[in-house]
């Protein structure tokens, strides 16, 4: 959180410098201080873009004139193109005209130097005279980190890097992951008892239709995580089991439908399954199977089928991760079962962990979360929430980060 300061109507652009207030006097925050502060507004800009920037990175960005003062803002969506940069310099430049040079601008992530489906950002930032760039963090993209950074130094203006850089990387953790691997980042959601339960004992419940574990405000938190991921992922036992609808109804707006993906080695799918039923162009069947009326009947009802070769019998899972990747998918929330879910994490697939948590016991007869780790998987640090009378625990386990390159520009910053 800021200190207390004066904050202005920032969206009415007319913030100045931001001061702390002591003992009935104002005095102007620190550098670093004001850092954080604009880059935390940066931040909330940079959420605006959530399930509409994928496959590009989320950004945000505030321009202040040369005398501190709010001048523009922005965020990137991808289907408008412009980047975060070039829209908050565009309305920086009719709100504040000269008084721009010598600004100072405010972005989540370091701006690029290249020119893909647009110019290079650091360009536009040059040209409009700042004398200082602050970027939460590098671009984890190996063909744009760095040399926007070094462009800018060579035009003379001050960059720094990483005010607030964990909650920058927080937000592009899929983008992370994609970018460097071209594969998404696993986000892995468990809905489980206190001793890690996820059904009760079979034959106890009725097939095709879903049992809850968790509360009904656990499960409302579980539409934002299908709201931020581009796909999610179950396997056919769950269909079997459940029978899901896996779809986004949180109501947030994005850009292209959540692909809902289903694992089914022997396409054992239900024709008239909730996802078949509902499909539009958003469901995708990853099988080993090669029967091909299954396959056609599967896919005259308008489910895609892809068929990979198997590896122990079964779909291979980073092949699926691969595929999913080659289609721009940044991000895989997978709602699988005991099966998927230790196979995916023993095999060392995930890098998030949501576990909702129901404080009951249903004792060792009852469906396990996991089955035979060969090893445990610690959590290192682990974030907790309440939903109701159930907890949420998260926790990364594999950083899709790369290590900052940009150690001289960190240095310069606390
Ligand atoms: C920025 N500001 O707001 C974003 C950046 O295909 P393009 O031209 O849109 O370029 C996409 C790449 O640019 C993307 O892979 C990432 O490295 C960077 N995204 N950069 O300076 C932005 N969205
Ligand atoms: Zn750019």
């Amino acid at each position: 959180m800021p200190p207390i300061g004066i904050r202005g109507n920032l969206e009415g652009l007319a913030a100045g410098p931001v001061y702390t207030w002591k003992f009935a006097k104002a005095t102007p925050m620190s550098t670093p201080d004001q850092d954080r502060y604009w880059m935390h507004r940066a931040l909330e800009l940079a959420r605006r873009g959530i399930a509409v920037t994928s496959p590009n990175p989320a950004v945000g960005c505030v321009v202040l004139d040369r005398a501190g003062q709010v001048a523009g803002e922005g965020w990137h969506e991808y289907d408008l193109l412009d980047h975060a940069e070039v829209v908050a310099l565009r309305v920086a430049t009719q709100h504040a005209g000269e008084r721009l040079r010598g600004g100072t601008a405010y972005v989540t992530l370091e701006p690029c130097n290249h020119s893909g489906r647009t110019g290079p950002c650091s360009e536009a930032l040059i040209a409009a005279g700042l004398k200082r760039v602050v970027a939460a963090t590098i671009d984890p993209n190996p063909a744009v980190a760095g040399h926007g950074s070094d462009r800018m130094r060579e035009a003379g203006i001050e960059v720094v890097i990483g005010p607030c850089e964990a909650e920058a990387r927080r937000l592009n953790e899929g983008f992370a992951r994609w970018s460097q691997h071209k594969r998404p980042l696993v986000l892995m959601k468990v809905a489980m008892t206190l001793d890690g339960r996820i059904a009760p004992p079979p034959g106890v419940h009725s097939l095709r239709e879903p049992f809850w574990i968790t509360s009904e405000t656990a499960r409302a938190a579980v539409q934002p995580l299908r709201w931020q991921a581009d796909a999610a992922v179950t396997g056919v036992d769950t269909v079997l089991a459940d029978d899901p609808m896996l779809t986004d109804r949180s109501g947030l707006r994005r850009r292209r439908p959540l692909l809902r993906v289903v694992l089914d080695s022997a396409l054992r799918m239900p024709l008239d399954a909730k996802m078949v039923k509902t499909v539009q162009n958003d469901v995708v069947i990853f099988t080993v199977s090669k029967e091909e009326a299954r396959i056609q009947e599967l896919r005259s009802r308008g489910v895609r089928v892809e068929v990979l070769s198997a590896e122990f019998g079964r779909v291979p899972l980073g092949k699926v991760l691969d595929r999913l990747g080659e289609e721009g998918i940044l991000t895989l929330l997978t709602e699988t079962g005991t099966r998927l879910n230790t196979a995916l994490l023993a095999g060392g697939l995930v890098d998030r962990v949501h576990l909702f948590v129901s404080p009951q016991i249903m004792g060792s007869d009852a469906v396990p979360a996991f089955r035979g780790m060969a090893s445990p998987i610690r959590m290192a640090e682990v974030e907790v929430e309440r939903y109701g009378n159930d907890l949420g625990l998260c926790s990364l386990l594999n950083d899709p980060w790369p290590e900052i390159q940009d150690k001289a520009a960190k240095g310069s910053t606390p």
